[in-house]
């Protein structure tokens, strides 16, 4: 039996949903706030001490951090396979499987809290901002936050955030010059590990960021087109608003960031 305990609209989870839907596999809902911190409770932090989701329970074995997750699940459940057959495509698909954990997923924080989140939490927590934000294990995640909710898009590591996403977004343009999918011709854990995160650029009013990459916009829309991306898409967000394509508005003053 699968367990999922996991957030609507975080990328990391719906990582491992698409893979879930991707392998056809049923598993329990267990859905936790965020922005309630039902991910800092001391029994959630028995399963992940790093107070963060996904977690997921296979047969009373807790697996945590999604990239290690998709690969467990794809190594448990190999049909069908989303991993290539070349060890050539395999080291391609992990680099870009590394790639979160490496800088994405921080840069992925940083832009979605400067443009949105940061003042949602604000907003939801009031007098209790600070409260909430001393509960984060974390204290470089603490900061990041904090400073994130006080100067948004002006705060200094966002300009190399957002320069993230622009450099990600000229390798995939590269790379799908040379294969269908993003690692290889046949779909792999690095397109389901990916989809997320450009999925919340779009979201957030920042598909400008392919304007001129047609490659990336063809990826997006067959990713778009697979069941998987129910997974994301039916999810409807709750404790924060991914929805409000709140980046538009600051779209021009980002371009200039990014091209500084
Ligand atoms: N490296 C971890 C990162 C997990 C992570 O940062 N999860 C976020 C949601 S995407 C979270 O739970 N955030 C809660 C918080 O920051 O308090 C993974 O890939 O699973």
């Amino acid at each position: 039996m699968l367990e999922l305990y996991h957030n609507n609209i975080s990328v990391c989870a719906q990582k491992v949903r698409v893979v879930l839907s991707e392998k056809n596999q049923p598993w329990t809902n267990h859905h936790l706030s965020l922005a309630k911190g039902e991910q800092l409770t001391p029994e959630f932090k028995t399963m992940n001490p790093r107070g963060v989701v996904p977690v997921l329970i296979h047969d009373g074995n807790v697996i945590v951090e999604s990239s290690v997750i998709c690969a467990y699940l794809d190594e448990v459940f190999p049909n069908p396979p989303l991993m290539p057959k070349s060890p050539v495509e395999r080291a391609t698909m992990r680099l870009w499987c590394k790639l979160p954990d490496d800088i994405l997923h921080m840069a992925c924080a940083t832009v979605s809290f400067a443009i949105s989140f940061g003042q949602q939490l604000k907003k939801q927590m009031g007098a209790g901002l600070e409260e909430r934000l001393m509960k984060m294990p974390d204290p470089a995640r603490r900061d990041r936050q904090r400073a994130l909710i006080e100067k948004g898009i002006e705060t200094p590591f966002f300009r190399d955030h957002i320069k993230v996403f622009e450099k990600t977004f000229g390798e995939m343009e590269a790379q799908l010059a040379k294969t269908k999918w993003l690692a290889s011709d046949m779909y792999t854990l690095a397109d389901a590990e990916i989809t997320p995160y450009v999925e919340r650029i779009d979201r957030l009013g920042l598909d400008g960021m392919w304007e001129k990459r047609p490659r990336v916009a063809d990826w997006f829309a067959r990713i778009k087109a697979r069941p998987s991306f129910k997974m994301i898409a039916d999810y409807p967000p709750t404790d924060y608003d991914d929805t409000g394509r709140d980046g538009s508005k600051s779209w021009p003053r980002i371009k200039e960031l990014i091209a500084a």
